[in-house]
């Protein structure tokens, strides 16, 4: 029965490994210039969190077998304990999470504490049950004033916009899909018109929450390589899933949009059309 445990522990840990190590389920392709510098830092932790997890469980699987029961009568052991074991590994873990923890603590800064660089491009990206809906700013480069009153999903107004009397609002751009050109920073201010939500596209390797009454700006820069992938086979490169990672209601399965990567000059083409479309 032991040795039966034992073996199946060691089974459970060769099977985990080599999922990881396979990459049998594992991320999609990078398209940001930031993404490697994260996948890095993932990589480093799960190679060192593996290490210490096949030592245990062969540690865990070895101990079941040589303490087995061997029916010649040994009364168990008991023990309360070592005090000076325990420190040592719970310094040496605490180190190992902290140093980890300071170690990506750089790469989030870079993305959150460091704002995009002046003349990045920027997009207004708004969830609300059960959609996304993205907003540029159109040729003044200002985004019109919001009216909460005039907030109305049936004409189409999600944003709330006066394009009578607003002259900054008249020219801004609301979309479905969004759409950003290749190698420029682009910089979304994240709005909820309603509940939390969580804005996630994986091969950007950005996700961030969305609150009510707060806006939250993410920055990032699609690489060239954006253009020769898509996040699912059927869809035409460039093109990636964008969906909200927080339950936030009945239609929470649904509530996705796409981002479409582009050159320059397909970008200002496709906004244009977006432009006419208004
Ligand atoms: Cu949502």
């Amino acid at each position: 029965m032991a040795l039966a445990f034992a073996l199946v522990v060691a089974l459970i840990t060769a099977v985990s490994v080599y999922i990881f190590a396979a990459h049998v389920w594992w991320f999609p392709v990078n398209i940001s210039t930031h993404g490697a510098a994260i996948d890095h830092q993932f990589n480093l932790t799960l190679l060192i969190c593996g290490i210490i997890f096949v030592l245990a469980q062969l540690g865990l699987a070895w101990f079941v077998f040589k303490y087995r029961d061997q029916g010649d009568g040994r009364k168990v052991i008991y023990s309360h304990g070592n005090n000076g074991l325990e420190a040592t590994w719970t310094t040496a873990a605490a180190i190992l999470f902290i140093g980890l923890n300071l170690m990506g603590y750089r790469i989030w800064a870079a993305m959150h504490f460091t704002g995009a660089a002046p003349g990045a491009l920027q997009i207004e990206a708004q969830g609300q049950q059960f959609a996304w809906y993205f907003r540029y700013p159109g040729p003044d480069g200002q985004f019109g004033p919001i009216h909460v009153d005039k907030v109305d999903d049936a004409t189409g107004n999600f944003f709330g916009l006066d394009r009578e009397n607003d002259a900054t609002a008249k020219d801004d751009i609301v979309t479905a899909t969004l759409g950003i050109p290749v190698n420029r920073e682009v910089e979304i201010f994240l709005r909820s018109k309603d509940v939390g939500h969580s804005f996630f596209v994986r091969e950007l390797r950005v996700h961030q929450d969305l609150l009510p009454g707060i806006e939250i700006p993410i920055h990032f820069t699609a690489t060239a390589d954006a253009l020769n992938h898509s996040s699912d086979p059927k869809l035409p490169n460039g093109t990636y899933e964008i969906v909200c990672t927080q339950l936030c209601g009945l239609g929470h399965y649904k509530m996705r949009a796409f981002l479409k990567v582009m050159t320059e000059q397909d970008y200002e083409k496709w906004l244009q059309q977006q432009a006419a479309a208004q």
